[in-house]
This record gives structure tokens, sequence and C-alpha cells, in this order.
């Protein structure tokens, strides 16, 4: 339980006090209710429910300097120069003001009012829900001359705010450490937090952000005087761009400011991303669907009028004018209203129409003074269009000979006999051996297995017309029941669990590099949507005696030759899955009672395409770099 009676030195306790803790009680037994889940997601929004606090300062352009830190111990430091949290006495609850934003549910960045405070969604929940899912929480402020302090357990003040030095700056700083009554899991992962920090970063141009992780020594500061600009440039850093600079466009309606940056490359992938307040639309929403109406609209009135589309030829769709775009769209607004499944859909219906005007009117200059780089644009919708045409014709051609269709399932196909797909998964497995383990040692009533032999097309150097030659993608397709591209439909999903079953080596790593980018760009929802799995067969087996123990990494080879002690042991090595008889695969791979499945995250997108592009790309330079390190990579690449 909390430690409430140590908080009786300060004062009686009134009715307000109880109103605090039956507040921060209802956030310590329902926390997913606030931050989403209990998980790593939820750990980690601890750190942005502070972070954007003092974006919000930034925001109203009194604060440029946020450092993020996680400590030797596992704790996290937040320090801003903004105008520190107020310390005066809130007049009715006869409490300093940053006592009252710590302990009082959505009194947070609230109260202090208005500017573009984010609200919905899992963020804007408020300090007090960070501090009450704190095993220990301080808080100094830097304010009128003074440093003040005050320190919290589990969300209950043990000390009063005191002044415990002189400052001549302004800023907030709160240390705090995750509690591991509530969290299964408190270690806060440096790349997680790094990739955010970065981002918020590109999005609030100007402001400096540090981010260390002092268990281990790494230091990074992120500053873009482009903002977005710098966005675009660094997420086509490895690719072939058609013209130099990005196109910005910034303009406002009132207190709703749009901008936006983008840039073609010489890729057949949209990578837009859109956010609102600084929150990522993973759904998208009426700022994004503004953006597109006006590209659509703008770039086929430049191609009519400037003649590269004939009078005989249809329009450009929205989907040819976004291939090989690379963009950001950030808007920021007062009241935003966030709908959808996750809550990363804007719906504020007002948004629409002033996106499509300022992005409209940008768009136009841009390709009037820029009529070099105009065609360039113009021309690679043109040739996506005729593309597209080349890929239907393909499909029709395919469907007449029923290659993509369920009722001719593919050859290489064991299927299960479960016919609710929420049921049902399918094995994706490496090779016809391993295939034929897997074959017989599953539960054919509920597992499917289709082995993969052959190279996987390389995705990002082919257009879809091309795709759908290939054997193994056809494979796929067809089993899954989807579809594939613009076709894919998710309710057609034979099998709810996806399992990539690859060896447990470096070539095994590489086909599922390959797979995931396959589904991450023609079957995408798949992985927004969380069907991918890969499955995690061990890589050493122990025998003693008549026991056989199966250990699935290195560390865990230490930990059981330990325990068990390193006599009279064999220990065999699986160089792949086809060493493994059915019965063992089943053991220690398959069976849904034992096994350990990894849920493939679209958590970050963002990384998943450099990782994609560095591997597939037509840039040299960095790939090399990858395969240097990477070194049997290309063997398995169909380049
Ligand atoms: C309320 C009002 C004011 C600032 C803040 C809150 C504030 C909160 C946090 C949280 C982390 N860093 C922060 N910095 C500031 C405005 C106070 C004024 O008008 O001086």
């Amino acid at each position: 339980m909390t430690d409430v009676n140590k908080d009786i030195s300060r004062h009686v306790y009134d009715e307000r006090d109880i109103q605090v803790l039956e507040g921060l009680e209802a956030v310590r037994k329902r926390p997913s209710m606030y931050i989403g889940s209990t998980g790593e997601d939820g750990l980690h929004h601890l750190v942005y429910e502070l972070v954007d606090n003092s974006i919000d300062e930034a925001l109203a352009n009194v604060c440029d300097n946020i450092y993020v830190g996680i400590n030797e111990d596992g704790s996290i430091t937040t320090i801003d120069n903004g105008r520190g949290i107020p310390v005066g006495m809130h007049e009715k609850l006869k409490k300093p003001a940053v006592e009252v934003a710590l302990t009082t549910l959505h009194a947070g960045g609230k109260f202090g009012g208005e500017g573009y405070t984010v609200s919905g969604g899992l963020h804007g929940v408020g300090m007090s829900v960070v501090n009450a899912l704190s095993e220990w929480l301080e808080v100094k402020v830097r304010r009128n001359g003074h440093i003040y302090r005050q320190r919290y357990e589990r969300g209950v003040p043990i000390t009063e705010l005191e002044i415990i030095g002189d400052s001549e700056t302004t800023g907030t700083e709160i240390t705090f450490s995750a509690d591991n009554e509530i969290f299964p899991d408190t270690s806060f992962k440096y790349e997680t937090l790094k990739k955010r920090m970065r981002e918020l970063a590109f999005l609030n141009k100007g402001i400096k952000i540090t981010i260390e992780d002092k268990r281990v020594g790494e230091r990074e500061d992120f500053c873009y005087e482009g903002g977005i600009i710098s966005f675009v440039e660094y997420l086509n850093k490895n690719k072939t761009t058609l013209h130099s600079n990005p196109i910005y466009i910034i303009g406002n309606r009132d207190d709703t400011i749009i901008e936006v940056s983008m840039q073609y490359n010489n890729t057949y992938m949209e990578n837009v991303y859109s956010f609102v307040n600084n929150i990522s639309t993973h759904e998208g929403g009426t700022h994004l669907s503004g953006f597109r109406a006006a590209l659509t609209r703008i770039m086929n009135d430049y191609a009519r009028k400037n003649n590269l589309l004939k009078a005989d030829e249809a329009n450009l769709t929205g989907e040819d004018t976004r291939e090989g775009l690379t963009a950001v769209i950030s808007v920021k607004l007062i009241e935003p209203q966030f709908e959808g499944q996750t809550k990363t859909k804007l719906g504020n219906s007002e948004v629409r129409g002033i996106a499509e005007s300022i992005v409209s009117e940008g768009l136009e200059v841009f390709l009037e003074e820029n009529p070099t780089h105009a065609k360039i644009i113009i021309e690679k919708a043109i040739s996506s269009a005729r593309a597209r045409d080349a890929a239907r014709k393909a499909r029709e051609l395919a469907r007449r000979k029923n290659v993509l269709d369920s009722a001719s399932l593919p050859g290489k196909l064991s299927d299960c006999s479960e016919r609710d797909p929420t049921k049902s998964e399918i094995f994706i497995v490496e090779g016809d051996s391993a295939g034929g383990s897997a074959k017989q040692g599953r539960d054919r009533q509920f597992q499917a297995i289709l082995p993969l032999r052959g190279k996987i097309l390389n995705v990002e150097k082919a257009r879809l017309d091309r795709i759908l030659e290939n054997n193994e993608i056809r494979a796929m397709t067809t089993a899954f029941g989807t579809g594939i591209g613009d076709d894919f439909d998710i309710s057609k999903l034979r099998y709810h669990k996806i399992i990539c079953m690859t060896d447990a080596d470096v070539d095994g790593s590489h086909i599922r590099t390959l797979l995931l980018t396959f589904f991450y760009r023609y079957m995408r929802p798949l992985v927004e949507n969380g069907h991918i799995y890969i499955a995690q067969p061990p890589l050493y087996k122990i025998a003693k005696g008549k026991r056989d123990h199966y250990v699935y990494s290195d560390e865990q080879l230490e930990e059981v030759l330990s325990e068990i002690g390193r006599s009279g042991i064999t220990l065999q090595r699986y160089k792949g899955l086809g060493e493994m008889n059915p019965n063992q695969l089943w053991d220690t791979t398959m069976d849904p009672e034992t096994r350990t499945l990894i849920r493939v995250k679209l958590e970050d997108a963002i990384t998943a395409d450099e990782i994609f592009t560095i591997l597939m790309g037509e840039r040299v330079e960095p790939r090399r770099e990858f395969i240097e390190l990477n070194a049997k990579l290309a063997e398995n690449l169909d380049i």
C-alpha cells in the first residue's frame, strides 16, 4: 500500500487530501486507463508525458533546452529551461501549485492554460499520473531566484516544498523511478527514447534535446534548424532523390498551423508521416486527406496545363502522385479531436479544408517557380499511372489463370482443418526439409505450413507487376487469401497468426528481413494489426541423463550450464530447424503451450523503412557498409 501515514507530519487531513488520494489510487488501480498499458509502451509513456510539458514550454517560446537522461540506477531525469512549474500557493487547495500539478489528476499541463497543449489520446494525462506510478519522484523548480525541491512516494508527498538554494535561471527538473509494483519491467530503452526525442526535435525546430544513457555512457544532442525539412532529408538520406531540396509549405488559418515538407525519391514507395501537436497520427485523419486532395488536384491541373498529360489520358490517381514521395505533415491546433481505434486519427473536420487550401497554394507556387523539378515530379506520377495499368493487367491475367485465387491454394501449402481465421495460424518455413519436420510436428487442426524455397524477390526494386511473377510471393498471397497491394483486403485473411519460422542464424535473420520488407511494403495492415510473429527456435540442446534442456540464447546457455553443472552433458548446437525432428520442433517452437513468439510491431515505421532501404535500396554506399557488417546477406537477395 501507499505510505499514506507518512504524510501526517504535514497537516491534518481534510477532504481535499482524500480526493487527491482517491485520484491517485484510481491511477494505480487502473494504470492502463491512463497510460495505455503497463508494458514497454506504457513505461516509456511516462517519459513522454513529462517531455510533453517541457515541449509546451518551448512552444510558448520560453524554453529551448530539454534534457532526458536514464540514470545509473534506471531512474529518469528530465530537465528544461522553461519558466519552472509555478510554486505559489493555490488559493483553494492551500498547497503550492507544483504540488497540485503533481497530485491532482488532469491538473498537469492544462493548468497554465492555453497554447498548443495536447488533449485526447493517451497524451496530456498529466504529470500526476507519472507521479502516481513512480516508486519515488523528486521535483526541482528553479524560479523566483530560488531552487525549490519536493519528494513524493507513489504519488504522496513525503516532504514539503522546500527552498534548497539559489538560482539565477529558471526551469523544471524531475527525477522519477518507475514503480515495479505497477510495471513488470521497469527498464527504459535508450533507443526507444532516442527515436522519440529525435522526432520531437525535428517537429519543433530550434529546440535542443539532449538524450543520455548514464548506464552505458551514451549521449546525443538533437537540434534541427530546418525542422521538418531536416526530417524529410533524414528520411530520404539513403535514397536517390528526384529534386535537391525538399518542398516546404507553411501556413495558418487562425490558430491552426499547417506545415508540410516533401521530397520525391526514385523508389515506388509512399512514406508520408503525419503529426498533430507532435503526436504521430498513424491513422491519418482530416489533415492528411486535405493534403492528399491538394496534391492530386494541383498535380493534375499542372500536368494538363503543361500538356504533360494528353487529352485522351486519364487523370493521375492520388496514389500515382504519391509514388516515391517522402513527406511530413505537422499540424498544430488548439483543440484536436482524436478518433480511431488507437486514437491516432485527427477528427476535426475544419482542418481538411484548411490543409487543402494551404497545401494547394504552396504547391502551385512551387510548380510554377520550379518548372524543371515540376516536370520530373509529374513524369514520375505519369510513369506510376502506366505501371499501375500494367499491374492491373498482370493481376487480371493472374486472376484469370486463378493463380491468386484462394480456391486454388498453392501446392506447397499444408493447410489446417480449422476454418475460423482467428483460431488458425500459418508457419512460413525456410526450406523444404524444415518444412517437412514442421508438417509432421504440427497440430494439423489449426496449424498450416508453407515452406518457402528459393529467393524472395527484392521488393523495393520491383513494381507490383514484377512482384506478382515471383512464385514465393504468389504462394503467400494465395495462402493468406488477402490479395496484395491495392487489392489487399484484411477481412479475407485466412490465418490471424502468420509466423515466420526461420533458422536461428544469420541467413535466417536475412530471410526474415526480406519477409518483413515484403509484408511492410505490400501487406502493411498485417503488420499494423499485429498478425505477424517470429518463432523462436532454440539455439542449443543440452542433454543430461534422461533430460533435454533447450536453450534459446547464449546468455541462457551460461545460466543453464551453471545450474545443471558441466559434467556428463552433451551439447548440441542447432544449425537449422531441419536438424530437429518433428517432435522436437513441436516441443520447442510450435506448441502454443510452451513456445515463445515475438509479435512484430510497426512501432516505428520510420526505423523499419530505414533498415529496408539500406538493405534493399540502390544507393551503394550505405548498403556496402551494412553488408560489410552483415556479411552473408547479399546471397539471399535477388538484386
Ligand atoms: C503551468 C504553468 C506554467 C508553466 C508550467 C505549468 C510548466 C510545467 C512544466 C512541466 C515540466 N516543465 C514545465 N515547465 C513549466 C506557466 C508559469 C508562468 O506563467 O510563469
